[in-house]
């Protein structure tokens, strides 16, 4: 338990109907009592805990604000300390000032994701049910939600702790047989070790395997619109968004800089990216946006690629197309409600299996069947993996991996038959990176970091 007390406001900046402070650890009654005064009774404490109050908080004479207050009693609460909250009238002056009156009565402001963070240091929640925390704050999807959800109920721990516990249970049969090799218990052998070995490695590809899926859910699927000046990225961006956010005009080279918009396409959260066109250009700050669309080329998760059927393939869109090959990609042919003078077959031949699209993007055809292909992509594998529990952060993913290389080691020494210390040892290190997943082998460090991604108050 912490002997500081911690206040922030818990609601987001900005006018709305109420604000919230929280304030939680050993002295949450006392600040409460000293901010707060009840209208029918003269302290909080002449209540039941848990009962919201109505009352107002006052700085000597001057009121602050009418607000209901509540006191809960550790360790049931969120932090599993003792906490208060006062709900307060929205907006950003009457939280700030009722925060304020909290600091000075004791209470330390504070850090970003600290009230969750004493909740895992307490041992409500282990770090990937922290972590999950934020998955649910910031979920853009009904589908990302979800995700966020059973990772916040155990649902990722528990697969985690699932394969753990058999590399516990394989350590104490090794070493049952190191310590009493004369007793006459069932002796271990190299294939036994083996096969638990190799169920636990496959345990751990198949929850490695959902970790683009979980970023995806989390984060977004990076898609980036690329293709040469004027073929109708924007206005593509804009039908997607079905809103007019991107300048159109048939002037070439009319994005000069990326334009990002959030985007739900049946309940796949998607980031796109709608680029500068590509082209060799003199022009600084047009180059300044080719570049940057390069840059997003390299990170995206799916690229679509526009190309215009009134013109014929030209060299860059022949390299173009070889860039885009060797990735998650769909082609548009764009513009066809023109006179076609691209050629499809010659573009067939480039792609080979990728999905080509014909759109016109102006008389709004095609569109269907590219968001049909994405939704396609995306659930049949190509570009995640569906599982029950998904392993959602790079912190999850990079113990993972760490996790599964120990594991492959134990394989390797067991293969070799070397001494059962040294393969106890591998097998050790895998069940202590897996251990970082849910935050029971972690430092300081990595938990500092984890929480330094909240937002404050939470
Ligand atoms: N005929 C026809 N014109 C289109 C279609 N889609 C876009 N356009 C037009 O093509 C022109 C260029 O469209 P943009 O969306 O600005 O093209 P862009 O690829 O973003 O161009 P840059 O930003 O310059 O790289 C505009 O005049 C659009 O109205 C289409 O399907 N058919
Ligand atoms: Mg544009």
């Amino acid at each position: 338990m912490f002997d500081e007390t911690i206040a922030a406001i818990s609601t987001a900046p900005g006018e709305a109907g109420i604000g919230i402070v929280r304030i939680s650890g050993p002295k949450a009654l006392d600040i409460l009592d000293a901010l707060f005064k009840p209208k029918r009774r003269d302290s909080i404490r002449e209540y039941a805990p848990r009962k919201m109050v109505y009352g107002h908080v006052s700085d000597g004479d001057e009121r602050i604000d009418e607000v209901l207050a509540v006191y809960m009693k550790g360790p049931g609460t969120y932090t599993a300390e003792d906490v208060a909250e006062i709900d307060c009238h929205g907006g950003l002056v009457p939280s700030r000032k009722i925060l304020e009156m909290a600091l000075k009565s004791g209470a330390r402001l504070a850090e970003r994701g600290e009230f969750t963070k004493r909740a895992f240091l307490n041992g409500r929640l282990d770090l990937a049910q922290a972590e999950a925390v934020m998955g649910l704050i910031g979920a853009k999807t009904d589908k990302s939600y979800d995700i966020a959800l059973d990772q916040l109920e155990g649902g990722l721990s528990k697969k985690v702790k699932a394969v753990r516990n058999e590399l516990l249970s394989l350590l104490a049969q090794i070493e049952v047989s190191i310590d009493y090799p004369e007793e006459d218990i069932e002796e271990i052998t190299y294939e036994k070790i083996l096969e638990n070995e190799v169920s636990a490695k496959e345990a751990m590809i198949d929850l490695l395997k959902t970790a683009g899926t979980g970023k995806i859910m989390r984060d977004g699927l990076q898609t980036v619109i690329i293709g040469k000046p004027n073929v109708g990225k924007s206005s593509l961006m804009n039908a997607l968004l079905q809103e007019a956010r991107a300048i159109v005009t048939n002037i070439p080279g009319t994005t000069r800089d990326i334009i990002e918009e959030h985007l739900n396409i049946r309940g796949i959260p998607l980031k796109i990216v709608d680029t500068a066109g590509i082209r060799e250009t003199e022009d600084m700050i047009e180059k300044m946006g080719v570049e940057r669309s390069k840059a997003f080329f390299n990170k995206a998760d799916l690229v679509i690629l526009v190309l215009d059927a009134g013109e014929a393939l030209r060299e860059e869109d022949r390299e173009m197309m070889e860039y885009v090959k060797a990735r998650k990609s769909i082609v548009l042919i764009n513009k066809t409600d023109l006179e076609v003078r691209i050629d499809e077959k010659e573009i067939s031949k480039i792609m080979g299996d990728k999905a080509i699209i014909r759109t016109s993007v102006l008389k709004g055809s095609g569109l269907e069947q590219l968001e049909d292909k994405i939704v396609e992509m995306v659930y049949s594998g190509e570009i995640f993996q569906r599982g029950d529990a998904l392993v959602t952060s790079a912190r999850q993913k990079n113990a993972l991996e760490r996790a599964l290389s120990s594991i492959n080691e134990a394989i390797e020494t067991t293969k070799k038959k070397m001494p059962y210390d040294f393969i106890e040892i591998d097998i050790k290190n895998s069940y202590a990176f897996l251990g970082e997943i849910i935050g029971e082998t972690v430092g300081d460090d990595i938990i500092d970091k984890v929480f330094s991604d909240f937002c404050l108050g939470k």
